[in-house]
């Protein structure tokens, strides 16, 4: 497959009816300036489809982009902000909970981000399990890549392995394009 048409559809913060469309939806979720929006970009092979910025939490919205007019690529807002006001981070905290919960959406999975360097957190882990008590089905994806040294790959592979179980993990770098070619097969 071949990305032919990626265009922003909509930002929703509550139920809507493009929760219950019958296409599947692809979700990327993980703690702030992990790099969600410039993975979907990169998968998208777009500059620009998903504003990315160095100014973390500016993502407040579920935004919904349609992939080939068959598939939404979903953006969620990054948890863990630590400028955020508690109000802010809870407020985040609620959408994702609810749309990871939400139980109309049918044919959907989550690519769970993490920092390759920093490894999954505190937060990260939360996220973990709750992803696995509600059975969704996840992959992890391990952005940043390029800021790891060769030499320290297995060390941190093996940490996110027995941090987050044995799950699949694909080493990612938005920048530099690694790992794009693997990811871009399981998501689409
Ligand atoms: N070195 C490096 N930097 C990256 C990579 N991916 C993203 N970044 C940078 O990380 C910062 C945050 O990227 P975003 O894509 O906006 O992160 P986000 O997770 O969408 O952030 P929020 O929407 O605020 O939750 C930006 O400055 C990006 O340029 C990567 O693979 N390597
Ligand atoms: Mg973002």
């Amino acid at each position: 497959m071949s990305v032919k048409t990626a265009e922003f559809i909509k930002g929703v913060v509550g139920n809507d009816r493009i929760l219950e469309e019958s296409k599947p939806q692809v979700a990327f979720i993980g703690r702030s300036n992990v790099g969600k929006s410039s993975v979907i970009n990169s998968l998208a092979g777009r500059k620009n489809l998903v504003k990315s910025s160095s100014t973390p939490g500016k993502t407040r919205e579920i935004n919904f982009f349609l992939i080939n007019k068959k598939i939404y690529l979903v953006d969620l807002p990054g948890y863990g902000f630590a400028k955020a006001s508690f109000e802010q981070r809870e407020k985040i905290r609620r959408l994702i909970l609810w749309y990871l919960t939400s139980a109309e959406i049918k044919n959907r999975k989550f690519i769970l981000i993490i920092d390759a360097k920093v490894g999954p957190t505190k937060l990260d882990s939360e996220m973990i399990d709750i992803l696995n008590e509600y059975d969704r089905e996840f992959i992890i994806v391990a952005n940043k890549a390029d800021k790891l040294k060769k030499s320290e790959r297995n060390k941190k592979l093996k940490e996110i392995l027995e941090k987050a179980g044995s799950k699949e993990i694909i080493f990612y770098s938005a920048k530099s394009g690694e790992g794009k070619g693997e990811l871009f097969s399981k998501v689409f």
